[in-house]
């Protein structure tokens, strides 16, 4: 299986997952802007909707949105134990928390990403990715390592990559100091270190 990624970008919670289920798999990096891959294919052939990821199973099975490889990849091997089993109430608080992820914060970051969007447009956004964070502060709060069940799961990998944007985009998070040591806490992790190596962000 072959994942289509831009470095830094939400693809590197998919990376890291592929790296903390030990699985077999290639990289290759996609110029969004142009679409044309690494080894220069065409990227609207793979992902037609011309965004990272694109997980790439065969010629006939590339699944897209990030949250849905998530869950894909965190079944198709559950001994790692990602992603709580169907039916349990871990389950529904991990999709909560990807879902809002995906939705909610990561959303909140667009206009940094955007060539076109305005400082007064910029500092809005600022301003609702505070918020945001005052909220996931809220969370960790009472001391918990991971957001469900206090155990890894996909949904803080998720978090963290969107969390660790802060850094790329003149967020502080000092005064979000349980986000800042959660985001620190993932950074850490092997698999998180051989992910961002690779993607050539240390
Ligand atoms: N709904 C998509 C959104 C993916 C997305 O926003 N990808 C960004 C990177 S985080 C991207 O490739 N943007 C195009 C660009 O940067 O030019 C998902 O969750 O996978």
């Amino acid at each position: 299986m072959k994942l289509y990624y831009k470095p830094a970008s939400c693809s590197l919670a998919s990376h890291i997952l592929l790296k903390e289920i030990e699985a077999d798999f290639e990289i290759e990096s996609v110029n969004t802007e142009t679409s044309i891959t690494e080894s220069g294919s065409d990227y609207t052939q793979i992902n037609p909707k011309k965004y990272v990821p694109a997980l790439y199973l065969r010629e006939d099975l590339i699944v897209t949105e990030g949250p849905a490889i998530l869950q894909y990849l965190a079944d198709l091997a559950p001994d790692f134990e990602m992603l709580p089993a169907v039916r349990s109430e871990s389950r529904a608080k991990v999709i909560e928390h990807l879902t809002y992820t995906s939705s909610e914060l990561h959303k909140a970051f667009s206009p940094f990403f955007n060539a076109t969007a305005d400082e007064a447009t910029k500092a809005k956004a600022k301003n609702e990715v505070s918020k945001k964070l005052q909220y996931l502060d809220g969370i960790f709060s009472d001391g918990r390592h991971f957001l469900v069940d206090n155990k890894i799961s996909i949904a803080d990998l998720y978090m963290f990559v969107v969390c660790n944007w802060c850094n790329f985009v003149g967020i502080s998070l000092e005064e979000t100091p349980h986000v800042a040591r959660f985001v620190e806490r993932i950074a850490k992790r092997p698999a998180t270190q051989e992910a961002m190596k690779a993607e050539g962000l240390l």
